[in-house]
């Protein structure tokens, strides 16, 4: 059975919070990644730290809920983790920094990149090889050149995944509503591969262990600016997972290969995605109305439990994004997303206008919080 229900009445939150529970991740300043390759060359990553201090110090300081770290424990996690990810993608991780400097000791002092891949195409490379060098692991389990490795990666990961865990037992002990402050952020990791700042999925994590939990549907409705590329992935050939994601066009933005309109779902999973993409350039209007369409399919889903990955890179601020949201806007955001009715669970994904993405998530969740009161 799944506890998690839409009608489930708020519990009572002590010293009179609303009742969203705040998860966040006490390791994950860990993983701070130098540079990135863009364009021929390093730049510094936009990936950094002061992401999640920002959100942390928001809702600290204008509270919206308990703020608390994950209690979770190895096993548990480990197996959430694995009913998303192969166990050979999980160990490569887990080994990755050692393999690295094993490599060459002076790699303990930079980042590890992939610089070959195994191209995907069946004619081209072969996908199985069974090469042990490590140059070759890390082009076989990442996708892009500006997702660095690094020393605390895995232990930021796994911790931010904890919170993923943490917050999915809430909303299936009764909860109305959580939150994952997870970094890294999670959303381009698929089964056995990395990319796009993402290691492991924690939505995709999230949304698995509501249905372990007895959720006989879920959602998850993607409202970063790239389209969440690793969760529709592992889940395009299932029925019980409904995912959706409202993002630039791939035919001009990241991650390019995937997130177009026809990409429905297979097999038993036909019709339970949808891909939403708007031109670089689309402001709030176009928007919300890709959001209402999402709620919609949503609705007529029959979804139990809505995960949101929640990145911030919508904003007009955003240095490396094309929408054209105003921070104004993240509130009727949040409250479209509430008027669903259903338990909902927020992971943090993008946004790189680091000082404005306190005061964004802060609005994205009040909004949520006051209308689902
Ligand atoms: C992550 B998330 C590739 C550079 C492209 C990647 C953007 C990743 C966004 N070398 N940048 O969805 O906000
Ligand atoms: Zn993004």
């Amino acid at each position: 059975m799944c506890a998690a229900r839409a009608d489930a009445s708020p519990q009572q939150a002590v010293d009179n919070l609303p009742d969203m529970q705040i998860f966040h991740n006490p390791l994950h300043a860990a993983h701070a990644a130098r540079q990135e390759m863009f364009r021929g060359r390093m730049v510094d990553s936009h990936e950094v730290p002061q992401r999640l201090e920002y959100v942390l110090d928001a809702l600290r300081r204008h509270p919206l809920g308990a703020l608390r770290e994950p209690e979770v424990d190895d096993a548990a996690l480990q197996h959430a983790l694995q009913r998303v990810h192969t166990p050979a993608y999980l160990e490569f991780l887990q080994r990755a920094w050692a393999s690295w400097v094993e490599l060459d000791p002076g790699n303990a002092g930079r980042d590890a990149l992939p610089s070959v891949w195994p191209l995907a195409r069946a004619d081209a490379f072969r996908g199985d090889a069974p090469t042990r060098h490590f140059a070759a692991r890390l082009g076989m389990h990442a996708f892009d050149s500006g997702t660095p490795l690094t020393r605390g990666t895995w232990v930021a990961a796994r911790a931010g995944a904890a919170c993923a865990l943490a917050a999915a037992r809430e909303l299936l002990a009764g909860g109305r509503s959580a939150f994952a402050l997870t970094r890294p952020p999670g959303h381009h990791a698929g089964p056995d591969y990395f990319g796009g700042y993402c290691f492991v999925n924690n939505a995709a994590l999230a949304a698995q262990a509501l249905c372990d939990g007895g959720c006989r549907r879920v959602a998850v409705l993607d409202i970063d600016y790239h389209h969440g590329n690793g969760t529709q992935t592992i889940f395009y050939r299932r029925a019980d997972v409904l995912t959706v994601s409202i993002h630039g066009d791939p035919q001009t933005e990241y991650p390019f290969f995937l997130g177009f309109a026809d990409e429905r779902g297979a097999d038993s999973g036909l019709d339970c995605n949808l891909n939403l993409p708007l031109p670089r350039g689309s402001g709030i209007a176009a928007w919300r109305e890709a959001l209402l369409q999402g709620l919609q399919r949503v609705r007529s889903f029959g979804a139990e439990a809505l995960v949101v990955p929640m990145g911030l890179d919508t904003f007009a601020g955003d240095p490396i994004c094309g929408f054209a949201l105003q921070r104004d806007d993240y509130p009727q955001i949040g409250s479209l997303l509430a008027r669903a009715g259903l338990p909902t669970l927020f992971t943090f994904e993008g946004g790189y206008a680091v000082a404005e993405l306190g005061i964004h998530a802060h609005k994205l969740l009040q909004g949520f919080v006051q209308a689902a009161a």
